[in-house]
Parts: structure tokens; C-alpha cells; sequence
């Protein structure tokens, strides 16, 4: 076996948990991130047949039997895991239909995956359906992003139009837009199905007066959505005392999807 912390995924997984935390988006234990692995990635570094401990889920989610994620653990800091992977991390292979995680590495202080655990799970399971490619889901606290609703409209478009005005590139990042939940109670099945059901139809959910989850295909990508969203977001806490003189009209936006080749929200441009 290979040494695992020298994989392809554990490096990347790292460098950005890191990342996130000197982007100021994870204080304290703020975030939690996981990242579906694949045999073949895995084969080399993992021993799969050794379970180390099989911990409970609390939901079901048949869709993801036996599929495997490197997931950040419980009451971890996203500061500490560069010094303390096996800690702070951890990879679990699903069975029993999601209701059990068997442990196949890391969370060596006896700790156990997110308490955000269902959302990520039945995230996974929702973008799936939508795009059989994607692999990551993302949660952080950033703050203009955060900002922003207690000051803004959660009407989905509106929050989205909001968004797009605010930087070129917005659209064409994401232009299946931003979904938002109100508050909710965090760590629980019901703020899971309730962010599942909003990944149906965009990569980025907002959780009012709370964070942001992002999905995508690695962890790049799905990093780069976000700090997209939270840059437009920076932009509106900036402007949104002062008169708007100039925007980005919606006839212009026409224009990127044509440059761009990318198809806004069906209904949410004029
Ligand atoms: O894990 O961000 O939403 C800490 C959180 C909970
Ligand atoms: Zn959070």
C-alpha cells in the first residue's frame, strides 16, 4: 500500500479545507466538505476489506450503497487538518441502505464524520440524479454571502438576479443560479431533505442567516462556485447603501449566455 496521504484526493482535500480557512469561511469548526472517492482512485492507498468501526447514520439513502467519501469530521477545525489529517479527517464507505458508514480510515481520536452528515448524503444523492459526475459538496459560513440575507429579498430569483448583476462572470459560473432555504435548525434530516430537494435544480444553496452549500464536480470547481457567489455577494454588500447609477442588464446577459454558450435559469432573465 501506498502511503495515503500522499493521494491525489488527500492532498487536494487539504489544500482546500485550508484554503477555505484562510478565506475566513470556516471559522472554528464553521464547514464541512466531502468528496466521493472511486475504487480506482482509492485501490492503491486503502486497504477496503479492513473496517475499522461501522458508526450509525440516522437516515437511509439507498442510492448511495457502498459508495465511498473522504469527509471532514465532527467539531473539527478546517485550521487543524493540515497537521492532523488522520484526525480531522475521515473516508466512509456507505451500506445498509446509508444507514450505516463503516469506517475504512482516519477519525483516529475516536471522532466521526460532520454532523451535517445527512445533507451531504442526500446532496450527494440529489446532484447525482442531475449530473452522474458530480463528487463534491461543500458547506462554509462566508460572510458577505451570509450578509446578504439579512438585507436582501430570499425570493430565489430575485436573490439570484441580485447575484448576477453584481459580476460579469456570475452567469456563466453559475448560471442554474442560487437556491435559498430559510433558517433552519442545522444538523438535522429535515435542513438535509430540504437542501436535497434545492441541489434538484442548482449547484449553490443558500442557508439564510447561516452559509452556503456548493456542489460539483471535484474540488475546485465547486470551490471556485462558491468564492464566484460570495465575490458578487462582496460587490452587494459594498454597493447596496448607495444609489445603483449602472448594472448589468438583462439584454447584456443574453449576450453572455451566447459568448459563453451557457443557458441561464429558464424564466429568471427578461
Ligand atoms: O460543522 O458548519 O453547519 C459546523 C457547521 C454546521
Ligand atoms: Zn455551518
Amino acid at each position: 500500500m501506498k502511503d495515503i496521504l500522499t493521494a491525489d484526493f488527500m492532498v487536494e482535500m487539504i489544500r482546500t479545507v485550508s484554503n477555505m480557512y484562510d478565506h475566513g469561511w470556516d471559522e472554528r469548526n464553521g464547514g464541512n466538505v466531502s468528496l466521493m472517492l472511486d475504487e480506482k482512485e482509492t485501490s492503491d492507498y486503502l486497504q477496503r476489506q479492513t473496517v475499522l468501526r461501522t458508526i450509525p447514520t440516522g437516515f437511509a439513502a439507498p442510492e448511495l450503497e457502498g459508495k465511498t467519501f473522504l469527509v471532514t469530521g465532527t467539531g473539527k477545525y478546517f485550521k487543524n487538518v493540515k497537521y492532523a489529517p488522520e484526525v480531522n479527517l475521515g473516508i466512509v464507505r456507505l451500506k445498509d441502505g446509508g444507514k450505516q458508514a463503516e469506517l475504512l480510515w482516519g477519525f483516529t481520536d475516536g471522532g466521526q464524520f460532520t454532523s451535517e452528515f445527512p445533507a451531504h448524503m442526500m446532496s450527494h444523492a440529489a446532484r447525482l440524479k442531475a449530473d452522474p459526475e458530480n463528487r463534491v459538496v461543500m458547506h462554509c459560513h462566508p460572510e458577505n454571502l451570509l450578509a446578504m440575507t439579512y438585507v436582501h429579498d430570499l425570493d430565489e430569483r430575485q436573490f439570484t438576479r441580485t447575484l448576477w448583476q453584481m459580476c460579469t462572470e456570475c452567469i456563466v459560473v453559475f448560471p442554474d443560479g442560487v437556491n435559498v432555504l430559510p433558517w433552519m435548525l442545522c444538523g438535522t434530516n429535515e435542513i438535509g431533505e430540504a437542501t436535497a430537494e434545492k441541489m434538484k435544480t442548482a449547484r449553490l444553496v443558500i442557508w439564510s442567516q447561516h452559509g452556503v452549500y456548493g456542489a460539483g464536480k471535484n474540488l475546485d470547481e465547486t470551490f471556485g462556485l462558491i468564492e464566484t457567489a460570495e465575490k458578487a455577494a462582496e460587490i452587494f454588500m459594498k454597493i447596496a447603501h448607495l444609489p445603483r447609477v449602472n448594472t448589468i442588464t438583462d439584454e447584456q446577459m443574453h449576450l453572455l449566455e451566447k459568448r459563453f454558450g451557457v443557458q441561464a435559469r429558464e424564466g429568471w432573465l427578461d
